[in-house]
């Protein structure tokens, strides 16, 4: 992955989940979770036509929270196209909206000069050769074995592939493609007793789709979802403990979240993440080696709506400040102490406190090793000390201070800078 190391610099980035599930606005696996039928859901298609679409707006968003990359759904399960693709009548020109979604998109996020994202789904619940199988909305049909004798995987593989193609040869430099996901082990049984397979590398044609998205975008990272290794893994709504490995090695990793639990717009779920909690979150992720790529679900008219903006702009304020222990940081190999995170950044050290201790914080195995402390927020002086050797030696020793302790002299209150 050392092809692209804008992407471990820039630590932060957004996930936009966007398509006809947020008209339902109950979740992007709705057809799923209530098994509507592909006819039924087509009424979603018909109304699609998102008038306050402005991807200006979510660049300026993404910028203001301090983002570096975006990342949108160009297709999720569902099968409902945002470009205009040649390969199928389900995408966004043929809808109310009447026009490709993708081209204006990218073309905002290299204004605003954010790095551009793809997501791309494998799972397709809309095409007639997808087969039926464990995770289809259409898996409790009597007659899906029946069904699945007329599907063909090798015909919508080459459906992927094309579809692929057309994203990566018609919008100039994608920088980024997450494919979501394969399920080789996930079977299933439909009610008469026919078995339902999972699906992996074969399906997709994993190895032959990897080398035609390197042949068309050399400077693209791929995840890791297509049964086989990728440049990065995509560890999902779980903060990992430290570094990742995909296919034998060590590789960088992106944590994806939501904000409240939902990718798609989800009307009704208030359930939302404040910004110091993702702050937190971000900062133990970039300790512990890793990015995050944090959701927003657009509304059916296209905008981000207002709570998740007022989250993202929270964040972009500690940013503002913060930055400089962020981007471009990484783990550190010392160990922080309770509630502390340590991120560094060549030769400087970032403590975070997760909680302000009281005045005096104790940092073991750094005496010596710091010629300056500052606070980041207002850079003001902070003063360090280390037990001389009588100290050590003798009864000020507090119990279970490791010698080689510093210790830092803090503000007895926590200053709001
Ligand atoms: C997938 C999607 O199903 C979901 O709707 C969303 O787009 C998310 C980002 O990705 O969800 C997954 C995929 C893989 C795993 C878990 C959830 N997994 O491998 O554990």
């Amino acid at each position: 992955m050392d092809h692209a190391p804008w992407f471990t610099e820039a630590r932060f980035g957004m996930f936009v989940h966007w398509g006809l599930y947020s008209l339902a606005a109950r979740h992007e696996w709705v057809m799923n979770h209530e098994r509507i039928p592909a006819a039924k859901y087509r009424k979603y298609f018909d109304h699609f036509d998102p008038d306050l679409y402005d991807p200006r707006e979510w660049a300026a968003a993404a910028k203001a929270a301090g983002m570096k990359y975006v990342v949108l759904t160009t297709k999720h399960h569902e099968g409902f196209c945002l470009w205009d693709t040649a390969l199928t009548e389900y995408k966004a020109p043929n809808t109310p909206c009447g026009r490709d979604l993708l081209g204006p998109y990218v073309e905002a996020l290299r204004e605003a000069g954010l790095k551009v994202g793809f997501y791309h789904s494998l799972i397709d619940w809309h095409h007639p050769d997808f087969p039926i199988d464990a995770f289809h909305p259409d898996r409790d049909r009597p007659d899906a074995g029946e069904i699945n004798k007329t599907r063909d995987m090798a015909r919508y593989r080459a459906y992927l592939h094309g579809q692929v193609r057309e994203l990566l040869s018609n919008y100039g430099q994608i920088d980024y493609l997450f494919f979501d996901f394969s399920y080789p082990n996930a079977g299933g049984t439909v009610p008469a007793g026919d078995k339902f397979p999972g699906k992996g590398r074969k399906d997709w044609g994993s190895e032959e789709l990897m080398a035609m998205v390197r042949e068309l975008q050399p400077g693209i990272i791929v995840n890791d979802r297509l049964d086989i290794p990728g440049d990065f893994v995509t560890p999902e709504q779980y903060q990992p403990a430290g570094a990742m490995m995909s296919g034998g090695r060590e590789v960088p990793w992106e944590a994806c979240q939501t904000l409240n639990g939902s990718w798609g717009y989800d009307r009704d779920n208030l359930d939302y993440k404040p910004a110091d909690l993702l702050v937190r979150m971000l900062v133990d992720g970039v300790a512990k080696g890793g990015n995050l790529l944090l959701n927003v679900g657009p509304t059916a008219r296209g905008e981000i709506d207002v709570r998740a903006r007022e989250t993202l702009a929270g964040m972009g304020e500690w940013l503002r400040v913060h930055g400089r222990s962020i981007y471009g940081a990484g783990a550190s190999a010392l160990v922080p102490p309770q509630d502390c995170r340590y991120t560094r950044r060549g030769n400087r050290l970032y403590v975070h406190l997760f909680a302000w201790p009281f005045e005096h914080l104790h940092l073991p195995g750094l005496a010596g090793k710091v010629a300056y402390a500052q606070l980041l927020g207002d850079a003001s002086e902070v003063a360090m000390s280390v037990l001389d050797a009588d100290q050590e030696a003798g009864n000020m020793t507090p119990a279970g201070q490791a010698p080689g302790t510093l210790t830092l002299k803090l503000p007895i209150q926590r200053p709001n800078a």
